[in-house]
């Protein structure tokens, strides 16, 4: 397993600087937004040839969730991410995540009614997966299908539900991302939920209980890391968390050794 990062307002701006600082301070990987690299790839190409730093993944960077209410919008979306993943084959990327939609509702604050029933809600969500296996198949790339917690999304809250979609529509190219904070809300054991769907996490995201950074809160990352070895897992961990303290660069550096010591 590796460790790897999304971008931090304390990284250097420029791209080929930021992927030296990733290297130097020791991280294996970066998840990139995704209209970033469409709009940067060959910079980000020279930065990955120069430094050995792998794109590993994107994640955002486009403007219509996959299962979004507004017919009109999940369209632009997929015509999005298949740019996404077409600038994603050109790096040696792996894939892209996506949740079924983010902050578009959720049952647990007013109104709490959807405009939607479920079962318009599971169309929108298939059709879009059924649509992005295709072209995550012509691209060599994988879709990341990541589970929210209720607060955030109302369609795909546990890694069960993203398997559900994947059983159902008997999809080839997608595979499910864990997401540990989101994990520590709706899971009931992150340990047990991995293990359950080992066939099918293909990525993962790190933060702590609260989304701060790793080690700063109460998740026992050593425990979680010794199952995913127990089960053969061999993807990227990618730090997805805000960072608290009076110097929130140092605070990142601590966290990333947090986690290579807990994967010891
Ligand atoms: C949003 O909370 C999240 O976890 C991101 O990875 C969005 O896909
Ligand atoms: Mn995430």
């Amino acid at each position: 397993m590796k460790i790897g990062t999304q971008n931090q307002a304390f990284f250097p701006e420029g791209i080929k600087e930021k992927f030296r600082y990733l290297k130097e301070v020791g991280f294996e990987g970066f998840e990139i937004d995704g209209k970033f690299l469409v709009d940067h790839l060959d910079e980000v190409k020279e930065a990955i040839a120069e430094t050995g730093i792998p794109v590993t993944t994107a994640c955002g960077g486009y403007t219509g969730w996959i299962g979004d209410f507004i017919e009109e919008r999940r369209l632009n979306g997929l015509a999005e991410i298949k740019q996404i993943l077409e600038a994603l084959k050109e790096v040696g990327g792996k894939g892209i995540v996506v949740p079924a939609a983010w902050g578009m509702f959720t049952f647990r604050l007013p109104p709490m009614v959807s405009p939607r029933s479920q079962a318009g809600d599971r169309k929108a969500v298939s059709d879009s997966l059924i649509y992005l296996d295709k072209v995550a198949e012509e691209t060599g790339t994988t879709i990341f299908l990541e589970p929210l917690n209720r607060y955030q999304d109302h369609m795909i809250n546990t890694l069960a539900d993203a398997r559900s979609y994947i059983e159902e529509n008997e999809l080839k190219n997608v595979k499910i991302i864990a997401d540990f904070y989101h994990m520590n809300i709706e899971e009931d054991d992150i340990s047990e939920a991995l293990h359950q769907n080992r066939d099918l996490v293909g990525h993962i995201h790190l933060a702590d209980n609260h989304r701060y950074q790793p080690g700063s809160g109460s998740l026992d990352f050593k425990k979680h890391f010794n199952q995913l070895k127990e089960d053969g897992y061999n993807g990227f961990l990618t730090i997805e968390c805000r960072v608290r303290g009076n110097d929130p660069e140092a605070e990142y550096i601590n966290a990333l050794r947090h986690l290579q010591e807990s994967l010891i």
